[in-house]
């Protein structure tokens, strides 16, 4: 499981060659950078977790803790290439497990805390996941009660592992013991863990990212952004997200020897709190939390001078809210476009103001291939939007045990179809302007519509179902359900539809909205449902 091309398809020979001539892949793992950061600079901060009493870990406690951890894992029979589903909040024991199991070589498959039962159950059951790592409760959710359900309907998941109190489970606290040598830890080209994708299907796909492949975005991430030493990160968004773990995220801080601090909550009063408190430097939002914190920073009293930097990703950041960032939180703007597929951009430090607010910067590498092409995969004309494909040093070439998904999200070359839709400008810089998979950008949170669909399809009332995106100031884009009821059922409230969403346990993000009961679908030419129609229907306010 642990080399790429068993699992997942993987680079051909020739381009790997490549990226190791061009000095992309150095050889590195994860677990190897944590140690020669703690061997150089053992007593520097790396991690700050401020709630409830702040704690605080050096690089050399971070380092030896992982040690222990990943003993503790391995005494238990968790060992290289087994899976091990990770579902801890931003606080210091995420870090902890996540380095642990990178060390030993078992890949950590990363979930939200919001994050409920049925998918929870998808990434143990697929996975064939060892063990599942949880917090005791977070934001008032017992977590233990959802790992008891999980465990019940996951017969090969052995062990439940808490951070915190562990009810009837085991206490992450106990895992660990003191390592009897070195381990045999993973080689650079293997898998190091499981990253989520936003998803278009039914039920979520996952993606394989390699120590050699995710390390140079990283590394390019902090070339870009000017993340060094000194570098202060406040994480906001969920540690295990792609953007706040890579772009230039946890990761990047610590690769280059800066301190990682931990936000329990995006709010402007504790994140601003924080800021103050810990002289942070840099930090990653998605629109409307930088929509937010650019309302509250000009009458609060917080002292924010410290910050130098924020970036801003996972939807579309319009031009207007762009414009209001720099003067509002006194510190330069970074627009980010990336995936947790691979490829990332990002505007420049020295790009001019006009460049920073209108577009969504440009790839981390000259190795980064991008076509823009029409529905027929042929190129369009310079400057046009069209599907934007990619293919380089860090995007993925297929995604894990799911070859026929493969078929249709790559080319035969190898290119991702990202199902972004763009727009290159003369200095390559991307805009993107629309999306042609089906997905709804929930303010960055994406939302696979087929997967509510079938949840809703399971209501005995509910014929069939369309879930659309609508348009939202505040978060970009709102989900709306459209259901046709069957025949002589009880009629539904929007309130109990929403109930039985929730109810089937999904991350609340993904209940829809808005519900709506119609009589009928739109139908495009060939028969299948139009959700560009349904959008557009949707995009009449007075329905509403
Ligand atoms: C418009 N759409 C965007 C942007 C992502 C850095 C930043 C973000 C992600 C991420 C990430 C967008 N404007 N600025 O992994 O490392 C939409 C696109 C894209 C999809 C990927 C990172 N930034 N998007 O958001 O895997 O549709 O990664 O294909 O969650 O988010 O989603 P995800």
């Amino acid at each position: 499981a642990l080399t790429p091309g068993a699992d997942s398809p993987t680079w051909p020979a020739e381009f790997a060659g490549r990226y190791r001539a061009a000095g992309h892949w150095r050889g590195e793992t994860i677990g190897g950078v944590l140690r020669e950061r703690a061997t150089a600079h053992p007593d520097r901060i790396a991690l700050v977790d401020p709630a409830p009493g702040r704690r605080t870990w050096t690089y050399r406690q971070l380092d030896e803790r992982a040690d222990r951890l990943a003993a503790g894992f391995l005494a238990r029979g968790i060992g290289k290439g087994d899976r091990v589903v990770v579902q801890l909040p931003n606080i210091g024991e995420f870090f902890e497990v996540v380095f642990a199991l990178l060390r030993i070589g078992a890949l950590p498959v990363y979930a939200l805390p919001a994050h409920r039962e049925t998918e929870i159950s998808h990434f143990c059951s697929f996975t064939e996941a060892v063990a599942y790592v949880v917090p005791d409760v977070h934001d008032g959710y017992d977590h233990r009660v959802l790992a008891s359900r999980v465990r019940e309907r996951t017969p090969g998941l052995k062990h439940v592992f808490v951070a915190g109190d562990p009810g009837g489970h085991t206490a992450l606290a106990e895992v660990e013991c003191e390592p009897s040598g070195p381990f045999d830890g993973p080689a650079p080209h293997e898998l190091a863990f499981l990253q989520l994708s936003g998803g278009t299907t039914g039920v979520p796909k996952l993606i394989p990212r390699t120590h050699d492949d995710y390390l140079y975005s990283v590394r390019g991430s902090d070339e870009i952004c000017g993340v060094d030493a000194d570098t202060r990160f406040l994480v906001v968004l969920p540690a295990a997200h792609n953007f706040p773990a890579s772009s230039p995220g946890w990761l990047g801080v610590l690769y280059a020897g800066g301190t990682v601090v931990l936000c329990p909550e995006p709010d402007p009063a504790t994140a601003f709190g924080l800021i103050e408190r810990e002289r942070v430097t840099m930090t990653g939002l998605v629109p409307p939390l930088a929509l937010v914190w650019t309302d509250a920073a000009p009458g609060s009293t917080y002292d924010l001078s410290s910050l130098e930097l924020v970036l801003v990703g996972g939807a579309k950041y319009s031009e207007r809210a762009a414009r209001r960032l720099e003067p509002a939180l006194g510190c330069r703007l970074t627009q980010v476009f990336g995936m947790a597929e691979g490829l990332v951009n990002y505007t420049r430090l020295d790009d001019d103001t006009e460049t920073v607010v209108t577009t969504q910067g440009r790839p981390i590498s000259p190795d980064d291939e991008i076509r823009v092409v029409d529905d027929a995969d042929e190129d369009v004309p310079e400057g046009e939007s069209g599907h934007l494909l990619t293919r380089g040093p860090y995007t993925i070439r297929g995604y894990w045990r799911a070859p026929e998904h493969d078929r249709r999200a790559f080319t035969e070359d190898g290119f991702y179809r990202t199902g972004d839709i763009v727009r290159r400008t003369p200095t390559g810089h991307l805009v993107v302007e629309g999306r042609a998979k089906d997905q709804i950008n929930r303010g960055g949170e994406k939302i696979a519509p087929e997967e509510i669909e079938n949840i809703l399809l399971a209501h005995p009332s509910v014929h069939d179902a369309s879930v659309v995106s609508v348009p939202d100031a505040y978060l970009g884009e709102r989900s709306l359900a459209y259901v046709i009821l069957r025949e002589g059922a009880e009629p539904l409230r929007p309130a109990a539809v929403k109930r039985f969403v929730r109810e089937h346990g999904v991350a609340a993000h993904k209940v829809p909205d808005l519900v709506e009961f119609v009589g009928a679908f739109p139908r495009t030419g060939v028969g299948k449902v139009s959700k560009r129609h349904l959008r557009s229907a949707a995009e009449q306010p007075e329905k509403h």
